[in-house]
């Protein structure tokens, strides 16, 4: 999958994009992500890229031309255009399933109040939310977006488990607790049948801890 950032902060990404999984999975070919300056675009000439918005108000919004015309650069025959928004609608499992079945993914970051709406009137396949709350920029919510969905391209996890795993979030079920080595940590003990080896036993205990640990949280919400 090729995906394209256009954000006014390319180095924000730099360091995730080289580490762990997602630094593996671009060094392997299975992600090939470029990052675009939208401020290479500017014809303003003091290199503006933004500007009050109209009627007033506070803040600054991005101007139509960088954007449009960053996004026509990169755009190619099958390109989906994703603006990261907290108006856009919910970023979910099953979304990023479907979006890692896509050829070329532009994913556009707004910073400061937002963009012009004839930029994402005339650009913008989608609008997507990671949550409602406020960032300070699209570029966090474009990682996360990025990241939730890379692990869908075959290949990328490198073990076929967790994918399974995938589908168990998605049935609306919560992971339950989980354990490594050693046995006992500070008087606490690891669930018997967990280290018992009856794999039955194992999978019916875990999906009871699900369950619990799924209304446990429902109560919380
Ligand atoms: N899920 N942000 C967009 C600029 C902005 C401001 C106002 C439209 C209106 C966000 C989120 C998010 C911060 C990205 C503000 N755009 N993006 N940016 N939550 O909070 O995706």
């Amino acid at each position: 999958m090729q995906v394209d950032i256009l954000s006014l902060f390319p180095e924000y990404f730099e360091g995730p994009l080289k580490l762990s999984i997602l630094g593996r999975a671009r060094e392997n070919g299975l992600l090939d992500v470029r990052l675009v300056d939208i401020r290479r675009f500017t014809t303003d000439k003091h290199g503006r890229v933004d500007d009050k918005p109209f009627g007033g108000g506070p803040g600054m919004l991005m101007m139509p031309e960088p954007v449009c015309a960053a996004i026509r650069a990169v755009r190619r025959e099958k390109t989906r255009v994703i603006y990261l928004t907290p108006q856009g609608a919910p970023l979910t499992a099953k979304r990023c399933e479907e979006l890692a079945k896509e050829e070329h993914l532009v994913l556009l970051c707004g910073h400061y109040e937002g963009i012009d709406e004839r930029a994402i009137e005339s650009e913008v396949d989608e609008e997507i939310s990671i949550g409602d709350y406020v960032l300070t920029s699209g570029c966090p919510a474009a990682l996360v977006l990025l990241d939730a969905t890379a692990r869908f391209i075959p290949g990328v996890l490198g073990h076929e488990e967790a994918a399974a795993s995938d589908s168990f979030q998605e049935d609306g079920l919560l992971e339950g607790p989980q354990y490594t080595r050693p046995r006992e940590f500070e008087g606490k003990s690891v669930p018997s049948v967990l280290w018992e080896g009856n794999h039955a036993e194992i999978a019916k205990w875990r999906r009871q801890a699900a369950m619990q640990k799924t209304k446990l949280v429902k109560e919380i919400v």
